[in-house]
């Protein structure tokens, strides 16, 4: 009968490999990320306060209307009212993309998530069922930005507008 021969050579190389792989682990997770440039742009603090902007918001199957479609920087208050029949929503995207540019998913809804859109404010289909009117205030720096609703494919269908912030 034979004895069971102990191979501590075996653990020795299996330690080494081990160790190998960690320094390699180690080497990538260490590689410079490529900085993805997050500029965020500086909110006009002016020292003297800015008088509150009002835009007024009507939501309608299926359009947005924004009065006015250009505003000062500074406090911004939305009044969003949905004159429709079904819920919408508000939502609030700083893009430079042009209107009829912005980038879309199946089912006609825009891709929110696209790296070419910046989400600032919402006001949510449950905060704007029919007849609702909500105010939302956000202070807005200079640029071009848009709003949707993206319920079901109401974007596809017209609800979107443009609003830019001098
Ligand atoms: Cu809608």
């Amino acid at each position: 009968m034979k004895k069971p021969v102990k191979k501590p050579v075996l653990w020795v190389v299996v330690a080494a490999l081990a160790v190998g792989t960690i320094a390699c682990n180690k080497e990538q997770a260490s590689e410079p990320e490529s900085s993805p440039a997050v500029s965020t742009a500086p909110q006009s603090a002016s020292a003297k306060k800015s008088a509150l902007t009002k835009v007024t918001v009507t939501e309608t199957e299926m359009a947005i209307k924004l009065s006015p479609t250009t505003v000062p920087a500074g406090p911004v208050e939305f009044v969003v009212s949905n004159k429709g029949k079904v819920p919408h929503e508000f939502v609030l995207l700083r893009t430079d993309l042009p209107l009829d540019k912005l980038p879309t998913k199946t089912g006609g809804k825009l891709d929110e998530k696209n790296k070419q859109l910046k989400a600032i404010a919402e006001v949510d289909e449950d905060d704007l069922k029919k007849g609702a009117t909500k105010p939302l205030k956000v202070i807005l720096s200079k640029g071009r930005y848009v709003v949707i609703c993206n319920v079901d494919n109401h974007f596809e269908q017209g609800m979107k507008a443009a609003l830019t912030v001098q």
